[in-house]
């Protein structure tokens, strides 16, 4: 395939709330989405990477200096053969995951044009919706959290989220537990503990949680694997897992027993494929990570947790609870039963209002092949 340009646009798109987590809050969300375009088609993509290194150390404007400098050039260097030729052009290339996922996205969305064939089927999909929930951000007290739990439940979301961070984290949860003693709900630490914290941890055993989702430093599989140990409650990796290697071994250690996957942190769609094929080898349940990521990264989440071993909700909300004005249509809606519909349409299935797009870019750039 012949590409001619790749676009890319800087935004700041401010969310309906504040979202605070163990690293800190976020009022005005930073991404940078890409347009490739070629043959007569446009594919877009959505790079997850933000305004501050808290959840990863990549930023907004670490990822445009990877785009712009290396991976963009790399593409537009010779005409495209398909997903994998990308992923072997770059593969030299270290880190910055968040970056190369972006730009993944948008040949994934131009490749489903081409083909006249969804992400869902590209991917190997199965379902036409698909389970979620809703996470919740660090509240300024205990009843705020549990006035924000009841809002959502009333909503129809029958799966919780929460942020924990130390000094903010059993007596919040347990108030939760009390208040709605059958509702699915898990915890989220982001890495903010260490294993001196098992109290805390071996307390929450008793919450009937779901999984308690990175615990410890991304970078620690060792210690995860002595907290696994010590406690019947299963831990779940997000940060952690960064390839489809890294989910093997944490698994074969004992370092979780669930995987978040989110194709932004693990550089695309095609790696977050693999991680859900090891797992689903290994017997490992899965579910789809949020980055709060506007309709066109949403849409990417939704046809990635389609794919059978998505065996647990994920944090793909609806719409409505994000932006008070998004970039794509149509707008992801909540069904009672507690899912959403996966778009039908060739590519992400979306269409980015283009308008809304402009009034969100902080700034925007072209780059043209030859
Ligand atoms: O609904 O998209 C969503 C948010 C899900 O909690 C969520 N994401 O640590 O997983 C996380 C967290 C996050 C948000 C991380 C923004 C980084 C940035």
């Amino acid at each position: 395939m012949q590409l001619d340009s790749v676009e890319l646009f800087h935004l700041s798109m401010r969310l309906k709330a504040p979202f605070e987590t163990s690293f800190g809050v976020e009022q005005d969300r930073e991404c940078v989405i890409l347009k490739v375009q070629g043959e007569g088609l446009a594919g877009w993509g959505e790079c997850v990477a933000g305004q501050f290194p808290g959840y990863s150390y990549e930023t907004a404007p670490t990822a445009w200096h990877m785009l712009k400098d290396f991976y963009i050039p790399a593409l537009l260097a010779a005409p495209l053969q398909g997903i994998q030729d990308f992923r072997e052009r770059i593969a030299h290339l270290r880190g910055h995951p968040m970056a190369r996922a972006g730009l993944e996205m948008a040949l994934w969305d131009l490749w489903g044009k081409a083909q006249g064939k969804s992400l869902k089927e590209l991917l190997g999909g199965e379902r036409p919706r698909v389970p979620v929930g809703v996470s919740i951000g660090l509240q300024d007290s205990t009843p705020a959290l549990l006035q924000t739990v009841q809002g959502y439940v009333d909503s129809g979301y029958a799966r919780v989220k929460l942020k924990i961070k130390p000094g903010r984290d059993l007596e919040p949860v347990r108030a939760v537990r009390q208040a709605f003693p059958e509702l699915p709900l898990q915890v989220d630490a982001n890495s903010a503990y260490t294993l001196a914290d098992n109290g805390t941890f071996r307390a929450m055993d008793d919450l009937d949680l779901l999984m308690i989702e990175q615990p410890l430093a991304e970078d620690d599989l060792l210690d995860h694997v002595r907290l696994q140990a010590e406690l019947t409650t299963a831990l779940c990796l997000d940060e952690s897992i960064l390839s489809a290697r890294i989910a093997r071994q944490a698994l074969e250690a004992g370092a979780c027993r669930i995987i978040n996957i989110k194709a932004g942190r693990v550089g695309g769609l095609a790696e977050a494929v693999a991680i859900h094929d090891v797992c689903r080898a290994a017997g490992a349940p899965v579910w789809c990570g949020g980055m709060l990521e506007t309709g066109i990264g949403r849409a990417s989440n939704l046809a990635l947790a389609t794919l059978p071993g998505f065996t647990l909700p994920g944090d793909i909300s609806a719409s409505e609870r994000y932006y008070a004005e998004d970039i794509a249509e149509p707008l992801f809606k909540l069904n009672p039963d507690s899912t959403i519909q996966v778009p039908e349409g060739t590519g992400l299935g979306v269409e980015v209002v283009e308008a809304a797009l402009q009034r969100a870019t902080l700034r925007r750039e072209v780059m043209r092949a030859g």
